[in-house]
């Protein structure tokens, strides 16, 4: 094996090569850093891609003769050649920044700090930057920073010469065989490079695609609602650890056999009412939103919801009357079923009856609590059914009602061991206290929620250790379709106490104590909680 000497000379004269790999590092360093940057602004700031960003300020800081001499040279390709000459400028820095840290280090890591701090400057400062903007490009330039250090490491290692005099690398090369300290860059360099390439390209079309959607959605201009709902006074009970009366839109439990969200453009929707039908009917968006929009408060159950479970919902949707889109195309005698079919292909089986009927506020909906839907809760239209369980009503971008019988057809679920009909069986859940989580002796209370959608809850009962039922004090009701909260102050004791809550609707019927999984047709049985009393 080589003395050191003689490995150093060695080195020198293969000076020309160390110089190409460690300008591949540092290249492919960057490659990483951008690509996490593309990655983590997908999942917290989208508009943080540092190469766009830096983009968007060299085409504010140019000045206009240049940028009309741009124009009147590259035409519409101007920013596809400014893209180009700033992904150009990025190789050569990088490779800069490779062959520095492989032969005056760490001037590498001071250009990669430089180039983060460029990006994130250029990122936070352009408009409409959120908070969290900043965190891609820093945690990228940290990712960039490491896979240079990791990947200069390993070259020098192969090189064995310039560095093992001068600084804190072990010197391995003793121990080391040249050949795999090669393999080891070459796979890392590699594996880095590739994943980087799929990753970064990856994150950013996806940020593409699902971005200009985006923007759609936020300019979306709905028309203001004919009527509004009226929350009444008393409606929230200030009750710490209950769900609040209207769920947050980011809050909402989404349930759907989407995979990806289905992205339908508003401009090119169309619902399409055909079947069993007098005459086949196809709206667009402004011809539905153009029929006038109303508010309805309507808590949604997914028949997937456990005793006790966080499958429940209420929100105040703005929407039209699906009995209203029905009678334009006249349903048939005969039929009593309507399926309706999402863009993804999901359909649900919904009661004729349940659509038509004037006492039950059935709509397709196109804003949810104040703003259009949320992709994934059916942008731009969905259905919402009061009483019946999501799957056999709540269809989410849906593009298709057929009015047809239940014996011709058949939804989604119902091959798949769930009920063609489902009525929400009325419920009602303890939100507080929770078992798990102690509570001081003392009064406690104990409150949370309980719907009985279409007929209401007239009362919500709870008992302690099996002892006798205590009515809770409820909130006022905004309407028959939505829970209501429901509270009941506890002195309890230190000690393990049993929890348990049922409610009463407003036909009189006590909710059943008797428990039935969730398929076929949803859930029963009276949710009890274990909780502990602490001195
Ligand atoms: N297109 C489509 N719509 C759908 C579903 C689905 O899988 N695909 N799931 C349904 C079910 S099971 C429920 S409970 C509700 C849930 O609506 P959310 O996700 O807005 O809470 O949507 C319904 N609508
Ligand atoms: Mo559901």
């Amino acid at each position: 094996m080589a003395n050191p000497t003689a490995r150093a000379q060695q080195a020198k004269t293969r000076r020309g090569v160390w110089w190409l790999w460690s300008a591949l590092a540092g290249i492919v360093s960057a490659a990483a850093f951008l690509a996490v940057a593309e990655l983590i602004a997908l999942l917290v700031a989208r508009e943080s891609s540092p190469i766009l960003a830096i983009g968007g300020f060299v085409i504010d800081i140019v000045p206009q003769p240049l940028k009309e001499f741009a124009i009147a040279t590259f035409g519409s390709a101007d920013k596809i050649v400014l893209l180009g000459g700033l992904g150009l400028a990025v190789v050569i820095a990088a490779a800069i920044a490779g062959i520095l840290q492989f032969f005056a280090r760490p001037f590498g890591l001071v250009v990669i700090g430089l180039a983060g701090a460029l990006s994130t400057a250029a990122i936070v400062t352009r408009a409409g930057a959120s908070t969290l903007a900043f965190v891609p490009p820093v945690v990228g330039t940290l990712v960039g920073a490491f896979v240079l250090i990791l990947l200069v490491t390993r070259l020098r290692r192969w090189a064995g010469g310039p560095a093992t005099a001068d600084d804190d690398i072990p010197a391995a090369p003793a121990a080391e065989p040249r050949g795999i300290a090669r393999r080891s860059f070459l796979i890392a360099t590699a594996g880095v490079g590739v994943a980087a390439v799929v990753v970064g390209v990856g994150a950013r079309l996806l940020n593409v695609t699902t971005a200009s959607l985006d923007a759609v959605r936020r300019e979306l201009a709905l028309p203001a609602p004919r009527s509004t709902v009226t929350i009444p006074e008393g409606a929230e009970l200030d009750v710490e650890g209950i769900s609040p009366l209207v769920t947050p839109n980011a809050d909402f439990y989404r349930v759907d056999t989407a995979l990806t969200v289905p992205r339908v453009d508003p401009t090119t929707w169309r619902l399409v009412i055909d079947g069993m039908v007098d005459q086949r009917v196809e709206l667009t968006f402004d011809d539905l939103v153009g029929m006038g929009l109303d508010e309805y408060a309507v808590t949604l159950t997914c028949v997937s919801n456990e005793i006790g479970g966080g499958l429940v919902g209420n929100a105040i949707w703005q929407g039209v009357p699906i009995r209203d889109i029905l009678r334009m195309a006249g349903p048939q005698a005969g039929a009593d079923m309507v399926l309706s079919t999402s863009a993804d292909g999901y359909t649900a089986s919904t009661p004729l009856e349940a659509l038509t009927d004037d006492s039950r506020d059935a709509i397709l909906a196109v804003a949810m609590n104040g703003e259009p839907l949320p992709l994934e809760h059916g942008f731009p239209v969905r259905m919402v059914v009061p009483g019946l369980y999501g799957y056999v009503s709540a269809t989410k971008w849906v593009t298709e009602l057929k009015v047809t019988t239940f014996e011709a057809d058949e939804a989604y679920w119902t091959p798949r061991g769930y009920a063609a009909e489902a009525p929400i069986k009325f419920s009602s859940r303890i939100d507080t206290p929770r078992a798990g989580t102690p509570v001081p002796a003392g009064t406690v209370a104990v409150a949370g929620v309980a719907w009985a959608q279409t007929v209401g809850i007239e009362r919500v009962e709870v008992r302690i250790d099996d002892g006798d039922w205590q009515a809770a004090t409820l909130s006022t009701p905004i309407n028959a379709d939505t829970w209501v909260q429901w509270v009941l102050e506890w002195q309890a004791d230190a000690g393990t106490h049993y929890v348990e809550v049922r409610a009463v609707n407003k036909n009189g019927d006590t909710q059943t104590e008797e428990r039935a999984p969730i398929a076929p047709d949803g859930s029963s049985g009276w949710q009890r909680v274990l909780v502990t009393v602490s001195d």
